[in-house]
Formats: C-alpha cells, sequence, structure tokens
C-alpha cells in the first residue's frame, strides 16, 4: 500500500523515470501506470493500475439455446449427515437454466487483449463454503495468488480435493467445527474442478486468472466485468457442461458494451 501511494505521488516527470528505470512492463496505453511491486503471491512484474477516468466496462447476459435440461436431483441418501440438512430435494447445478432463458454459473473472463500486464492481487480472499454438503458457489473466480478461504459448515468431515491440470494438486480434510483453510494457485487455470473425496455429488470450478477482469452469472444470466483498460479483447464464456464460447470486442476509452452469449444445449 505504501508503494501504491508513493507511485500515486510522483510527479509526471519521476514517473517518466520510474517506467524507464522498470523497463516500461510491456505494452503501455494512456491512463496507464506502473509500479514497481506486485502483491504477496501474485506474479512478479511492474503492477498495471487503470486510469478509472478511461476504464471501460463489458456488460450482457448469457443465454441458453435449446431443449431445457430436466435437473438432476443429488440423492444424499448414503450419507446420513448430509441428508438430514435437507428438507426440500437438492438438485445438481451442473446446468441451470434461468426463468429468462438465460444460465447461471458461466464463467466469464478476458481470455486475451492483456498481453504481458501484471495487476495488482486482490488482498480480499474468495470464500467456498462447504454447506449442506453442496459447495458454494458452484462456479468461481479467483486471480492467481489471491487466496481462497475454504470453510466446512457442516457437522460433517469433508475432504476437498481440486484436480488442477495446471497448478499443484492437494487434498485436505476438514472435520466439522475446524479452522478455515487458505490456499492459492498459483497459475492461470480454467478451470479447476474440485470434489470431496468423502461425498462423490460435491463439484465446484475454479476460474483462476492473472487479472481482475472475470465474472460469474447469476440467477438473471447477466455479468459485468468493469474497469477494463482500453484495448482490443478476447471474452470467453466458460460452462462446465455446454462449453465454451468467444467474442472479440474493442474498448476505447470509457466505454460500456454489451456483449451477449449463447450456449446450446448439449444434444
Ligand atoms: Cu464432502
Amino acid at each position: 500500500m505504501t508503494v501504491r501511494r508513493l507511485g500515486l505521488g510522483l510527479s509526471v516527470f519521476s514517473l517518466t523515470l520510474f517506467l524507464v528505470a522498470c523497463g516500461g512492463g510491456g505494452e503501455q496505453r494512456p491512463g496507464e501506470t506502473t509500479e514497481s511491486k506486485p502483491a504477496e503471491g501474485a506474479p512478479s512484474g511492474p503492477v498495471t493500475t487503470v486510469d478509472p477516468a478511461t476504464a471501460a466496462t463489458i456488460a450482457g447476459k448469457v443465454s441458453f439455446e435449446g431443449e431445457k435440461p430436466k435437473p438432476r436431483q443429488i440423492r444424499m441418501d448414503a450419507e446420513a449427515s448430509c441428508a438430514s440438512l435437507h428438507k426440500e430435494p437438492v438438485y445438481a447445478e451442473e446446468v441451470v437454466v434461468n426463468d429468462n432463458n438465460t444460465l447461471q454459473y458461466v464463467f466469464v473472463y478476458v481470455k486475451e487483449g492483456l498481453g504481458d500486464k501484471t495487476f495488482a492481487t486482490s488482498p480480499e480472499p474468495v470464500v467456498l463454503d462447504q454447506k449442506g454438503c453442496i459447495y458454494h458457489p458452484h462456479v468461481f473466480g479467483v486471480q492467481a495468488g489471491q487466496k481462497v478461504k475454504i470453510l466446512n459448515s457442516d457437522p460433517t468431515t469433508h475432504n476437498i480435493h481440486p484436480l488442477p491440470a495446471n497448478n499443484r494438486e492437494w487434498n485436505t480434510s476438514m472435520s466439522p467445527g475446524g479452522a478455515a483453510l487458505e490456499r492459492t494457485f498459483a497459475r492461470e487455470e480454467v478451470m479447476i474442478p474440485v470434489k470431496c473425496n468423502v461425498h462423490p455429488w460435491m463439484r465446484s470450478y475454479i476460474g483462476v486468472v492473472k487479472h481482475p477482469f472475470f465474472a460469474v452469472t447469476g440467477k438473471d444470466g447477466a455479468f459485468e466485468i468493469k474497469g477494463l483498460p482500453p484495448g482490443d479483447y478476447t471474452i470467453e464464456a466458460w460452462h462446465e457442461k455446454l462449453g465454451a464460447t468467444t467474442q472479440k470486442v474493442t474498448l476505447a476509452a470509457k466505454d460500456s458494451k454489451t456483449l451477449d452469449f449463447t450456449l446450446k444445449a448439449t444434444s
């Protein structure tokens, strides 16, 4: 934080010297500044900050096309400690079509266009809870190096087990009332499936990206990504069962563009 304040307080002249000293940090656009030190745990390299006066926004929705799949009920009968936590039937969240025919749990993120820019890692952890023997949230994004705080709110033991292809694999048993677990993922990976070694129906997906420009669609199928530097981008919408689709978008300073996606039912 001290470094950040210092960076903001620099005169244009010394900032120029500073950028030269740091080698410029790759592609530089108007309204961006670089600082010498990234947040702890983040990739090394100068940190890009986006001038709010030039920042652009994309927003839109992800629609579903085709025949709505019948929700699949999760059977917890084999595990009484889980089954007793639910009075109503529990349905798998693998394909959730909203009332307005949009999709929930789609991970939307900037796939290309940021080059080798490095962004400050959020100091706030993302929380993943194990509650009712279900992961909450079902799909979420996190920056590489940003903490994921894992809770067990259940009166039963879970064994959380991410299955990465590009990060270190681990699994940890978490007993009821135990301490929260904090983990980070060092490298970009869309997506990391998460399972529980005790309860085979438990499933979550983590999108790890090197920047803060991602979102997950909610009950209205909408997403919004704010604070983007002007540029040419490829945006991907990823869904665990329906696949992924991309669109290109060009953002000028202060642009606010709508980007709607459609994902089709699998036959
Ligand atoms: Cu479990």
